[in-house]
């Protein structure tokens, strides 16, 4: 494997005589510089400061071009100590943007370079110091490729958050019941259990076989842990939201990114059509439907074919709720209404779409050296949540060679459903349920409240220091994380 590359004790001692940005340009050469930062974001007429990752372009984010390396410089000037993973991308684990003993976080002032080869697909970038990912030090990491760029289609990224004028830290003391005194008298949680069986208006979807879908009974489950104030399309709302110029009759490539930090959404195509072509950045075989469910951390990648001119709205509904975000497409001329915040309840986001997956680049046959069966556990009072009962950061990891296959089933005891993501590694989902499929290659999988069960498989081919966490951060600042580490890496 690649050598671990940081050019962290360079630059240190590069900065350490000026507070300017005088990178020597020599280690910059050809390099993209993203910049994390704060911004003022006005959402529903009221005004936040919030962080904010800002590529070459000015935009949001990265956007690669075919072939093209991940050679970006990062520069912290966010006031504060951050550190970004490049969520779902296969970099060495020196560069994976985790704060390990080895990769501390970067200083404000300071800068970071990274270099390798990065996978195509629709990736993400977030924070992975403290819950800066809850103040939307998020963006969109776009590498193309080829084959997708053949399509010739109109792309549109669309990205998902949640928001809340509060800060996270107020959010988790809730959760933990450390800040009981100045909780308002409402708590604003949404802490039910859901009967499930009262969400009467169960989305439609097309070709969808709904007998995998856990809504049978009055089966209780905990959503949405947290009261947002608002949720985010493109740090939009529906009050205001974005209106993409289509051509009628246009071919789209829609990127879905939630990058939510605790809410998991149905996608709602309205009337239109769309094909799963990819998940997680990874192709899929495409499946055709106008609802789709998207777990917190997941992307897809949707292609629609629109049928003619006018406005078509493109929602996110969060689950368990009536409340949702989006942008709308628009021909031109067309005239464009506006939506409510507020529309149908959804359901709980399931694994109906997962068990139809499949992927178009499965792993090679063979069997496992390692299979683990993983417990995932925790309640919401009190308010921890753990992997086979331990909580990060006093846990023992699970040690790999390289070469190995390993297959992991996960098991969740709890009422919550939790998205698994896995650093370093894209693995293939091979079973639900005790169902065998040959299912989606991707980086994080929602596991089933109440003893729902998926089990994955990856080949151990990344040595490091692999970070195993639920992506719902609330689950992981409490503790659900783990580490996956190759023999012969220090601690
Ligand atoms: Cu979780």
């Amino acid at each position: 494997m690649s050598k671990p590359f940081s050019r962290r004790a360079f630059l240190g001692a590069a900065l350490a005589a000026s507070t300017l940005p005088a990178w020597p340009a020599a280690a910059f050469a050809g390099a993209k510089r993203l910049v994390a930062g704060t911004r003022t974001l006005e959402v529903n007429g009221r005004t936040a400061k919030v962080f904010g990752l800002t590529g070459p372009n000015g935009r949001p984010g990265i956007s690669l071009a075919p072939g093209e390396r991940f050679n970006v410089t990062l520069a912290n000037e966010t006031g504060v100590e951050t550190l970004v993973h490049w969520h779902g991308q296969l970099p060495p684990w020196t560069q994976d943007g985790f704060p390990w003993p080895q990769t501390p976080p970067l200083a404000n002032g300071t800068a970071q370079a990274y270099d390798y080869a990065p996978i195509p697909g629709t990736y993400w970038m977030h924070s992975h110091h403290g819950m800066q990912e809850q103040n939307l030090l998020t963006a969109p990491l776009i590498v193309h490729d080829d084959a997708a760029l053949r399509e010739d289609r109109q792309e549109i990224v669309l990205m998902l958050h949640d928001f809340t004028f509060r800060t996270p830290d107020e959010l988790l003391a809730d959760l933990t019941g450390a800040n009981k005194a100045s909780a308002p008298a409402t708590m604003p949680m949404a802490k039910n259990p859901q009967p499930m069986s009262r969400i009467t208006d169960m989305p439609d979807m097309p070709g969808m076989d709904m007998s995998g879908m856990r809504m049978s009974g009055d089966m209780p489950m905990d959503l949405n842990d947290i009261h947002y104030d608002a949720f985010l399309a493109n740090d939009r709302t529906l009050r205001d939201p974005e209106v993409v110029r289509v051509e009628r009759g246009g071919r789209i490539r829609l990127r879905i990114i939630n990058g939510a930090s605790s809410s998991q959404f149905w996608i709602d195509l309205g009337a239109l059509v769309g094909r799963v072509v990819a998940t997680d950045g990874h192709p899929v075989h495409p499946i055709a439907g106008s609802r789709f469910p998207i777990a917190m951390a997941q992307r897809l990648d949707l292609l629609i074919d629109l049928p003619k001119g006018g406005a078509f709205p493109i929602l996110a509904r969060l689950e368990g709720s009536d409340r949702q975000t989006g942008l709308i497409l628009s021909t031109a001329g067309a005239q464009v209404q506006r939506l409510a915040e507020s529309g149908r309840p959804a359901p709980a986001v399931d694994n109906s779409l997962e068990m139809r997956l499949m992927a178009v680049q499965p792993l090679a046959p063979r069997p496992a050296d390692i299979v683990r069966t993983i417990a995932l556990g925790g309640a919401m009072k009190p308010y921890a949540w753990s992997i086979d009962g331990a909580y990060w950061p006093h846990v023992a990891p699970l040690m790999l060679r390289k070469g190995q296959r390993i297959e992991i089933d996960l098991v969740n005891h709890s009422m919550m459903a939790h998205p698994m993501h896995l650093h370093g590694h894209a693995f293939q989902v091979i079973a639900i349920d005790g169902q065998a499929i040959r299912g989606a290659v991707r980086d994080t999988v929602l596991v089933a409240p109440m003893m729902g069960r998926v089990r994955i498989a990856f080949d151990a081919d990344n040595p490091g220091r692999w970070a195993f966490h639920c992506h719902n951060l609330y689950h992981m600042m409490t503790g659900m994380m783990t580490e996956f580490r190759y023999q012969g890496i220090a601690a």
